[in-house]
């Protein structure tokens, strides 16, 4: 772990000090008799950024001159939370600062929850970007960040009589200190307009020469973070780009009179950067998330051809010393943008050119569900990015005769294949090109890779079957143990040393014998207490609830999707509410069930399941027959620094989604690693879980991806069936249905539960009574305190293979080829 064991050293102290004091009278311009405490917040901020600067610096010109090979990590989310514990802790300076400022008379723990969230991404995709800049940084990997710096994260959540509100988030509201803009690194990007082509000249290339002529024009402006690894091993840029309009252009219409055009022309060009979509795996659609992809996609190119070119000269070797990596198929326009760029402005012969941006690319898959497969209308791309819907024309009709010069002519092969879906209006398939445009193409998790082959991908992998490969996910140890858990992360330290947190792929399983320690075992339920005791108080402190932190923490946090199944954990808590309402006496295990999580704005079923939360929380709350054995809390506005205070408290993590649909997780990943036991399905990373950690130390349940998938196929399920042989299931909906959650609106729920009994997409009525049966089980564990304490320490014990360190050591050994 930590870098700090004994006191700090003194002089740090004072040197840290003076740093902060100096800040706060030049930087910011306050007198330290009257700062406020956001002041403090902002000099400690940048007190910390000098410390890295030199490091940053250093790493960079080291970089340079030893030609070593750039990642560029191109994602459209950051989800990085607060960053003020990360650099510290990583610099190893957390307790210099908190004695630095305890000196002036000022709490660390006070300023340092001022900083805002920068909430950049949505959920697990955003989280697992900001995980990685933190491993590369870690890892000595020479890594760039690109995406978009908004004016506005994800919304902030308000809960008003039970229902979501979405609120504007305003993090940049008191400045950014941790940012350095970069006006002088900015890049004109053309929207629209039309396409002349001149034939050739006969010179090399040999081939038309194209000129795009936009019709608009919008500045990206870079603004850089430095992000620091553990141990403050290297530094590393996150550079995200925000929209400016070209001043010239609309000084000349507003000096002409057009006031109004001007201002508009500015709120149009500006609005690329000013909100993140809340779109969460579904297809956003709109006009501005096609601009907003192709401006970060074409800004980060043309920046890193510049570097590119400033140190070789010549961009013939551009995969040799850049690798790409594209998060999900957001930035796939960077395959149509990197031929444009090499072939009509770096004068490359195409195929040349095509070689070049297939050896730089690469492609991580994210999702399976069809409506996140991005598609845009053919129409809409010619009008918005002309030039570029022609060479996509052109790399089908090179990629299509390829496959008919190998024999191939099956017309339906053909069709899967294209980059073009016919049918009801023709839209470009962002998937297909990117997984065409790149080397490698990979899967989150060992199902969700083998489902891309077999399922999604199945006839491009039938063509090119070395193409996808898998890399599960992983999580940065250091913010989901260090920082979130610091009475954890000191037990573990005392049992394997300080070195735990640069290897704990192997040090964590060093611990797996004290699982067999009562004293050990005493201990690691010591601290979670501790952990709790502060989640209760804050439940008290937001919601007025008073929960016993001696119960089990049955914790359900992510974002709200009919998939993720919220509803299925929502019925057994109905089901154990009837169950206690009709045994009182009854030797029930104390429970307190805690939801978080965000739905998007235009999904009204997740709404309404919120809302139903809610409902269901009152209910049970306020029932005096449950005497408080049963709890139901659902905590607003769930972002990192929620995760960071709830996850470390959870003694049981829900991770129920139907077999199939999720991905990988990585919430999964942070609850076990800190001794939360997992109530789940074999979906995702929970598969591997169950591999490293051991079937017997989780609660599996449910139908597998496989038996999900036999089911559709056969169309043979019948959820009204299911219902029918579940009396506790069919009591527990007709309860929901018939307004006893919604006494005031009896019919709010009936097209929901309706919806379960004619369609159960999500096959929540079938996987309901074995997931009725996995809580029984969690049920007697829990009452054989050393059975479930054992089985926790093995949990910890045995997910060190899920830190993002080992996971992002594959992408550079076998994708990136950098390390
Ligand atoms: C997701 C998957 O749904 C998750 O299962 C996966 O762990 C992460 C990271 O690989 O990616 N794909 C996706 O679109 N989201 C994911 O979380 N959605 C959001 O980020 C909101």
């Amino acid at each position: 772990m930590t870098q700090e064991t004994t006191a700090p050293n003194a002089d740090k102290v004072t040197a840290f000090r003076e740093n902060v004091i100096s800040k706060l009278t030049y930087s910011i311009g306050k007198d330290p008799e009257h700062a406020s405490d956001h002041d403090w917040f902002e000099a400690v901020a940048l007190a910390t950024r000098d410390r890295m600067i030199d490091q940053w610096m250093d790493r960079t010109r080291q970089g340079y001159r030893e030609g070593k090979k750039r990642v560029y990590y191109l994602s459209l989310e950051f989800l990085i939370g607060r960053l003020l514990t990360d650099s510290l802790s990583n610099l190893g300076l957390l307790d210099v600062a908190r004695e630095a400022l305890a000196g002036v008379d000022v709490d660390f723990d006070h300023i340092r929850v001022l900083e805002p969230d920068a909430a950049l991404g949505n959920g697990g995709l955003g989280r697992l970007a900001a995980c990685f800049m933190e491993s590369m940084a870690t890892l000595g990997v020479a890594a760039h960040g690109y995406g978009i710096r908004y004016d506005h994260g994800l919304f902030r959540q308000a809960i008003v009589d039970g229902w979501q509100h979405e609120q504007t988030e305003t993090w940049l509201n008191f400045g950014n200190p941790w940012e350095f803009e970069r006006p002088e690194v900015s890049y004109l990007i053309g929207f629209g307009g039309s396409v002349a082509a001149m034939p050739s000249d006969g010179s090399s290339s040999d081939q038309p020469k194209h000129f795009w002529h936009w019709a608009e024009g919008v500045r990206a402006i870079a603004y850089d973070t430095p992000v620091v690894g553990w141990r403050g091993a290297s530094v590393n840029t996150l550079r995200l780009w925000r929209a400016r309009a070209e001043a010239d252009f609309h000084l000349e219409r507003f000096n002409a009179g057009d006031h109004i055009g001007a201002v508009a022309e500015e709120a149009r060009a500006e609005s690329i950067s000013r909100v993140l979509y809340p779109a969460d795996s579904t297809e956003a659609g709109q006009e501005l998330r096609l601009r907003q992809e192709y401006f970060f996609v074409a800004a980060s190119l043309q920046d890193l051809i510049r570097r590119h070119l400033d140190q070789r000269g010549t961009l013939l070797n551009l995969p040799e010393f850049a690798a790409i990596q594209l998060n999900d198929t957001h930035p796939a326009i960077a395959v149509a943008e990197l031929m444009r760029l090499l072939v009509d402005v770096h004068d490359i012969p195409w195929r040349k050119a095509w070689e070049l941006t297939v050896g730089t690319l690469s492609y991580t898959n994210h999702t399976l569900l069809p409506e996140a497969l991005e598609t845009w209308p053919v129409g809409l791309m010619e009008r918005l990015l002309p030039r570029h819907m022609q060479i996509i024309y052109l790399i089908n009709a090179q990629h299509l005769d390829a496959l008919r010069e190998r024999g191939i002519h099956d017309v339906n092969l053909l069709r899967s294949v294209s980059l073009i879906e016919e049918g009801h209006g023709r839209r470009v398939r962002m998937g297909n090109l990117a997984f065409l445009g790149s080397h490698c193409v990979n899967g989150v998790s060992a199902l969700h890779t083998g489902l891309m082959r077999e399922t999604v991908f199945t006839d491009l992998h039938s063509l090119y079957p070395k193409r996808i490969s898998n890399k599960t996910n992983g999580i940065t140890f250091r913010r989901w143990l260090y920082q979130a858990n610091p009475q954890l992360t000191r037990l573990l330290v005392d049992h394997v040393g300080e070195e735990l947190l640069d290897s704990p792929e192997t040090l964590l399983r060093q611990l797996e014998p004290c699982a067999d320690q009562p004293d050990f075992r005493a201990r690691f339920a010591a601290q979670r207490l501790g952990n709790k005791q502060l989640l209760a108080r804050m439940i008290q402190d937001r919601l007025g609830i008073s929960v016993d932190p001696n119960a089990l923490f049955d914790v359900h946090v992510k974002r709200i999707h009919e998939y993720k199944r919220q509803l299925l954990n929502l019925l057994h808590t109905v089901a154990l509410y009837q169950a206690i309402r009709s045994d009182p006496g009854g030797h029930w295990v104390p429970r307190v069930k805690i939801f978080a999580g965000k739905a998007a704005a235009s999904y009204h079923t997740a709404k309404l399941i919120i809302k139903l939360t809610n409902d269901i929380a009152r209910t049970i709350n306020d029932d005096p027959t449950v005497r408080g054995l049963l709890k139901v809390v659902f905590l607003p506005n769930y972002n990192v620094s929620l995760a960071e205070r709830i996850i470390p408290a959870a003694d049981l993590s829900e991770q129920i989604s139907t077999a199939g649909l999720e991905a990988s997780g990585t919430s999964n990943m942070k609850f076990a690693l800190n001794g939360a036991l997992t109530i789940g399905t074999l979906d995702g990373a929970n598969v591997e879980m169950c591999e490293q950690i051991g079937a017997e130390h989780m609660f599996i349940f449910g139908m597998t991806a496989e038996e999900v998938e036999a089911r559709k196929q056969a169309n043979e399920y019948n959820a009204e069936a299911t219902i029918i042989g579940s009396p506790r299931l069919n009591e527990v909906l007709m309860a929901i249905r018939n307004g006893a959650f919604s006494a005031e609106d009896p019919g709010r729920y009936t097209a929901l539960i309706d919806g379960l009994k004619w369609h159960d997409t999500f096959m929540v009525c079938a996987d309901f009574e074995a997931y009725w049966q996995a809580q029984l089980e969690v049920e007697a564990c829990w009452r054989d305190a050393d059975s479930w304490w054992r089985s926790a320490v093995l949990n910890t014990a045995r997910t060190g293979w899920f830190s993002s360190d080992r996971t992002i050591r594959e992408y550079a050994e076998e994708i990136w080829k950098v390390l």
